[in-house]
């Protein structure tokens, strides 16, 4: 078994990471199973509703973050690496590549600065339009100190009491959209650390006030067709306030700063307990929802596979994004950002990405399966009971085929986690980069 994928794995450590025939025939191996569960859904569902819906899961793309393509830590330590890990952005990009080719619904990598900076621009472009990859969001860092940096964000950034110090937290965001525009980014997404950790340690007006004036500089360096994700978060690693710590306080700062700002929802970021989708659905309706980080937590900001703790949750956002982002007629591919934020303490990096990217595309199309004309009689009718049944009903009906029927078409993989395991993908990397390489990020 190993010989045989050791060989055509570093015959086709190309543009490609996969020889379409492989998966060709993983899927040939397979489609009678497939065709059989896609026929069952075929009786209960019209064939429009399955042609659209299948359109929309091809068109439907998830940003891969950069900093999540190897081994995550906590404060309390890192474990061994996967191995093989990616030791350069060009290797990030090829694992990306290779999710993609996988499951066809990873066609975006997300960087963060200066974690992942590009050193050739022009190399790292063409390596991602080898692998069909766009650059979505760029994000920013004044969350850690660089090692030549004059001034510290121990007591934050663009809220920080200190002008200098904020002028060097704006003046590295407007670094980070020239780089990020240089690769054909249209986005910068903020999440700033900045709060305090004891009553009395910051004037909690001055802070927002200096944050928004800064935030205005940054956005006055936009190009006309960048958009500013403001990500919020509720605590960590400041404990008693965070000066951007929930949507209203994102929302106030998008909507002052103007038309090109945007909130962004990382599902981590909440605190216990909080009706998500309702926020999406209220920031969908003022025109003001930006984006996603997607994960899942149990707790506080996890950063675990989306969809393993709260797989109900997730559908019931995607059924508020279906059903706002149709009542404005917005594009759903193109109109938000989707994008991934996790961070893998004890999954393979890899693996984890593909069942998050598995996870958000079956919510999405069980949220496209719906029946939004009987959800709005239930609703007119304060019919409870039917509402309810109604969401349930697809929620507990398999939709796992339609989305690997939409794979199918894409040319990727029916199962792309088992792909990954029968191609002995992992060991192929160590082989390949090493035991021991540890890629940049969280
Ligand atoms: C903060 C956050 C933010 C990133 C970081 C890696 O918790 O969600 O989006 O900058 O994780
Ligand atoms: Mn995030």
């Amino acid at each position: 078994m190993l010989l045989i994928s050791h060989l055509y794995f570093n015959h086709y450590i190309s543009s490609m990471n996969i020889e379409q025939k492989h998966i060709a025939q993983h899927n040939d191996s397979l489609i009678a199973v497939h065709q059989r569960k896609f026929a069952r859904l075929k009786e209960d569902f019209s064939q429009f509703e399955l042609e659209n819906a299948i359109q929309k899961l091809i068109d439907f793309q998830i940003a891969i973050p950069s900093w999540a393509l190897g081994t995550g830590g906590t404060r309390f330590g890192r474990f061994a690496a996967a191995g093989g890990e990616p030791r350069n952005l060009e290797e990030k990009i090829a694992d990306v590549g290779l999710l993609h080719q996988l499951n066809g619904s990873s066609g975006a990598i997300s960087l963060h600065i200066p974690w992942d900076i590009p050193q050739d621009v022009a190399k790292i472009k063409q390596v991602a339009a080898e692998f069909g990859l766009a650059f979505d969001a760029v994000n920013s860092n004044t969350f850690q100190d660089q090692a030549n940096a004059s001034h510290s964000y121990k007591f934050g950034s663009l809220q920080h009491v200190n002008k200098a110090v904020r002028q060097q937290a704006v003046a590295h965001n407007i670094e980070v959209i020239k780089q990020g525009d240089a690769l054909g980014s249209k986005a910068l997404t903020v999440w700033l650390a900045d709060g305090s950790c004891f009553p009395g340690q910051l004037n909690f007006r001055k802070a927002f006030e200096n944050t928004l004036e800064s935030l205005q500089e940054i956005y006055g360096a936009l190009p006309a067709d960048w958009k500013l994700f403001v990500e919020y978060k509720a605590f960590e690693p400041n404990f008693y306030s965070t000066t951007i710590g929930d949507w209203g306080q994102s929302l106030l700062l998008a909507n002052k700063l103007g038309a090109q700002a945007y909130t962004l929802v990382d599902l981590g970021h909440h605190l216990p307990n909080a009706n998500i989708e309702q926020i999406v659905s209220l920031l969908l309706m003022e025109g003001k929802l930006g984006g996603f980080h997607f994960n899942d937590s149990k707790y506080g900001d996890d950063d675990l596979t989306a969809g393993s703790i709260k797989p109900y949750q997730l559908f019931l956002i995607f059924n508020e994004l279906v059903e706002g982002m149709d009542a404005k007629g917005m594009n759903h591919a193109k109109d938000l950002g989707w994008m991934i934020d996790a961070s893998h303490n004890v999954k393979d990096p890899l693996e984890d990405l593909l069942q998050s990217v598995d996870a958000i595309t079956l919510a999405y199309a069980q949220a496209l399966m719906v029946d939004r004309t009987a959800l709005k009689v239930a609703q007119d009718h304060n019919d409870v009971v039917q509402a309810q049944e109604i969401l349930q009903q697809v929620f507990r009906t398999d939709f796992r085929p339609l989305v690997a029927e939409a794979r199918l078409r894409a040319n990727a993989a029916l199962s792309p986690l088992s792909l990954f395991r029968s191609l002995a993908y992992r060991d192929q990397l160590i082989a390949k980069r090493g035991k021991n390489t540890t890629a940049t990020g969280l």
